[in-house]
């Protein structure tokens, strides 16, 4: 039986099965990337619902975790070398994931590096800006008298949009089923929650000119589709 109990978050969130993974999540859009890859790898794990709307994020049990504040988190009690490993940053969690069961990431060593360069792209770029637009077109910034950075972030994110437009329709004159080609990844994995969030939470998708698109609707349908997907969207359940 694995021992957490070095980790002090695990005195706010006590595990259950510590030999399974331990997941310390909210599905919001970087929340799901994890529960998405756990559920579609079949890893065993725990789910621990951190309320970041309660600020539990910056309890010091979850920051002794991550200096950062942020969710989502894992613990897998059987890292490399068998000893438990900590982790947060939710890219680093799905190449972490993708590694430990050689799924989701091409084995090709060029593929591969194609396929981290998309999950940087979300990471860097998608994430952040959506976030962004997020927080100007729907919470506390869409009362602010400037609609500078609104129309900012609102025309960085159609640009964005556009870029993975690009990528998914054209793969040599054929459209590409996901941003790997034949190969669902991590890339998608990262990717799917946030064009979710931005066209149905946040609201946004009359402003980002969603539906003049084609290929990013239709590769948002079939990630959606995927029954792993329906589950890790709701996974740690809200109380
Ligand atoms: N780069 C981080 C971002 C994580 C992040 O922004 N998480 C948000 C939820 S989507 C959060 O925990 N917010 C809590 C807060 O800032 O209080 C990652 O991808 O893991």
């Amino acid at each position: 039986m694995a021992d957490l109990s070095a980790f002090p978050i695990t005195r706010r969130w006590p595990p259950q099965h510590p030999d399974r993974i331990q997941l310390y999540s909210l599905p919001t859009p970087n929340g799901v990337k994890v529960s998405i890859m756990l559920e579609e790898t079949g890893l065993p794990y725990e789910p621990h619902l951190v309320d970041i709307g309660q600020n539990e994020s910056w309890t010091p049990e979850f920051l002794s975790f991550n200096p950062n504040g942020k969710i989502p988190a894992i613990i897998d009690p059987d890292g490399p070398g068998g000893r438990p490993l900590p982790l947060f940053e939710s890219g680093a969690i799905l190449l972490y994931l993708a590694e430990k069961t050689g799924r989701f990431l091409p084995q090709d060593a060029a593929r591969r590096y194609e396929c981290i360069q998309w999950v940087f792209f979300q990471m860097a770029a998608i994430g952040p800006i959506f976030g962004q637009l997020g927080f100007f077109h729907k919470f506390a910034g869409r009362d602010y008298e400037d609609k500078r950075p609104h129309e900012r972030y609102r025309a960085e994110s159609q640009r964005l949009l556009g870029v993975l437009e690009t990528r998914l329709a054209n793969d040599g004159g054929k459209p590409r089923d996901w941003i790997m080609g034949d190969d669902y990844t991590i890339a998608d994995i990262a990717t799917l929650g946030w064009v979710r969030n931005l066209i149905g939470f946040y609201g946004a998708r009359d402003i980002v000119g969603f539906d003049a698109l084609k290929a990013v609707p239709a590769w948002l349908d079939r990630g959606l589709a995927r029954p792993a997907v329906q589950r890790g969207l709701n996974i740690p359940a809200r109380g």
